[in-house]
């Protein structure tokens, strides 16, 4: 059931009835009614615009990088609300992440990430509600996410040849692809050793494509393409003309190896990469790849016609595809102008071979030939959005602002004086990084919301020391001026952020019985058994309310404890947790799921476990004892 729109007077205070709201609002029901975008309407105050009442939903997922937290963070829009903490890349005992050794096995070696850019699953262009990807800047990894059931899937990587994964996560049109580019340079394959000094010689960069499988979304290493030892910066994917397309910023063009805040803020232009994926895709099949660490590797200077550099304004940040996938739009931190190209007059300098230069055998597109122009947004340009609706929302990090402009086509009125073009500009607290409003990187924008993820935010919260709280600001830009609605603290170290509809979502409550496979499942307390093999303890362990079969264990030191505990429990939000007291270990199990703990006991005792989620009444009742007999105790043995 849908509810009703809120409307603008239903919040004001005299309406605090609960009989009436429960009229107006509907009775809220299961799954993701949502309030409505109506709360946008503008005249009413922010407060009412972001107020989402006790019992309502919020229209959007905000979906947030948490940076070197290595999670993902989920709010609703336009509440604002933290709702969800996506463990990624590092242990979570909240959710058991990292403990059970399904999620240690994809962790691997690694105890954190750092996540940058989330990028949702497409279809068609648009969002398809399906997965979500994140980057791990630090350990050259990408991860998928279920929207199903909100969980990390899969970790891929160290990707081979890529050091600094910081370039991703960019979704194809179809979700063919998640595109990557490396930050750092290094000498390839990874593992060699050359001094730095050989730097411009000897290091090198890639750009891969990870190619992920429509039906399951696991993700294989698809190809790279060798860049020169360029820093990799953000990037974005074509549609419409540029469709089969990816661009890519970079600075140190310098190619510099120390003291980079200067050397590599020395030339005038660093150029983004241009790369037709689908000429790569052609490529590789044609055997024109080098194998490099077990994957194709493209080398541009040998295969011509998939890669193009484009010279952009000083230590360019960000490159944002516009919704119609014509316009570009690149944007120099050091420049206070953003600079949008025309993807048709980039097609046609191609065609014609206007190109102003060649670097190490890749041309360099002739600047003034593919300029739609330079608008001059303000100090600090970094990342562009859209509405949809023909504007364009630049962040400022120098200014600590966010600048509306309007997208070309420009009549020659405004193209002779582009600051006309530049039509709003709002004040954020402070130092904005990036800024996200739903689907811009896709056909549709959603053109409603804006969120702005600052920086540095200096006093804005209760102090709490000398971390001071991250902060993001929810911006209304449904009219002609942009209206600050809302301030929430932010976990850090927020980067980027993806929107996306709450209706294109329909998360499971439980994992339906008939869909677990693990052959160590037990569903009844009589199925519940401990057997010995050797020195490993083995247990297929039942979990329901409230108690564990069984809820005694005896083992000895030096035995290895290996528990395949069920959640038997088929009803909503009746989650088990198992913690073992002194072992540094909790297991978080949802209903209808088991999962697996393995553990190595190295000191006698008897050491209780019990339930860590509330689970019933009798939560405190569900509880167990390990016995731990000393090594030498005969009767255990076999
Ligand atoms: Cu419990």
């Amino acid at each position: 059931m849908k509810s009703i729109s809120k409307t603008p007077f239903l919040l004001a205070a005299s309406l605090a009835s609960a009989g009436a709201l429960a009229f107006l609002t509907g009775c809220g029901g299961s799954g993701n009614e949502t309030n409505t975008a109506a709360s946008t309407a503008k005249g009413t105050s922010p407060a009412e615009q972001s107020y989402v009442a006790p019992g309502e939903k919020d229209d959007y997922y905000l979906f947030y990088s948490g940076g070197h937290s290595g999670q993902v963070f989920v709010a609703g829009i336009p509440s604002m609300r933290h709702i969800s903490t996506i463990p990624v890349f590092s242990p979570y005992p909240g959710t058991g992440y990292g403990f059970d050794e399904e999620s240690k096995e994809m962790l691997g070696d690694y105890t954190w990430g750092d996540v940058h850019h989330p990028g949702l699953s497409k279809t068609d262009g648009n969002y398809d509600g399906r997965w979500l990807f994140v980057n791990d800047n630090a350990n050259n990894r990408v991860a998928r996410i279920d929207l199903r059931d909100f969980k990390t899937k899969q970790i891929l990587g160290p990707i081979p040849n890529s050091s600094g994964n910081h370039g991703s996560s960019f979704l194809t049109e179809n979700s063919e692809y998640v595109l990557v580019a490396t930050r750092f340079s290094v000498p390839l394959p990874k593992g060699r050793y050359v001094p730095l000094e050989d730097y411009e010689k000897e290091f090198n960069g890639v750009v891969s494509g990870i190619k992920v499988d429509s039906e399951s979304g696991e993700m294989s290493m698809g190809w790279q393409v060798l860049t020169p030892p360029f820093n990799w910066d953000l990037g974005s994917t074509g549609k419409g003309p540029s469709s089969g397309w990816a661009f890519w910023t970079s600075y140190n063009t310098e190619m510099a190896y120390d003291t980079l805040e200067m050397k590599a803020s020395q030339a005038d232009r660093d150029y983004a990469a241009f790369v037709n994926w689908k000429e790569v895709e052609k490529a590789v099949a044609a055997g024109e790849a080098e194998i490099v660490d077990g994957v194709p590797v493209i080398d541009p200077e040998k295969t011509k016609g998939l890669m193009y550099f484009v010279p952009v304004g000083k230590s360019p940040h960000g490159i944002d595809v516009d919704p119609s996938g014509r316009w570009i739009v690149a944007s120099g931190k050091l420049q206070p102008t953003t600079t949008v190209f025309d993807f048709e007059k980039v097609l046609a300098a191609i065609a014609n071979k206007q190109f102003q230069d060649e670097f190490r055998g890749v041309p360099v597109l002739d600047y003034n030939a593919i300029l739609e122009g330079e608008v001059p947004v303000g100090l600090g340009p970094l990342h562009t959005q859209y509405d949809g609706k023909g504007n364009a929302y630049t962040s400022l990090y120098i200014e600590s602002v966010v600048a509306k402009w309007k997208m070309p086509p420009w009549s020659a009125e405004e193209k002779a004086n582009l600051e006309s073009v530049v039509t709003d500009k709002m004040p954020v607290h402070y130092n904005i990084g990036h800024l996200v409003i739903g689907a811009s990187d896709t056909k549709e924008p959603y053109g409603d919301w804006l969120v702005a993820m600052n920086k540095l935010s200096k006093g804005r919260h209760l102090s709490v020391g000398p971390a001071q709280p991250e902060s993001s600001q929810l911006i209304n830009i449904t009219g002609e001026k942009m209206e600050m609605v809302y301030e929430t603290y932010t976990e850090p170290e927020p980067h980027f952020a993806q929107i996306l509809r709450a209706d294109l979502v329909k998360p499971i409550e439980v994992y339906p019985k008939e869909e677990n496979h693990n052959p160590n499942a037990v569903w009844q307390l009589d199925q519940a058994e401990v057997v010995r093999k050797g020195n490993v303890v083995e247990g297929k362990i039942v979990a329901v309310r409230s108690r564990f079969g069984p809820d005694r264990i005896e083992a000895k030191v030096g035995d290895e404890l290996v528990l395949h505990i069920t959640n038997v429990e088929q009803s909503t939000d009746m989650i088990h947790g198992f913690a073992l007291v002194e072992h540094d270990v909790n297991v978080i199990i949802d209903p209808g799921e088991t999962k697996t703990l393995r553990i190595k006991l190295t000191k006698p005792g008897v050491f209780p476990y019990y339930c860590t989620n509330f689970c019933s009444a009798l939560h405190q009742e569900m509880q167990g004892y390990l016995e731990v007999k000393p090594a030498d105790d005969v009767a255990l043995a076999d």
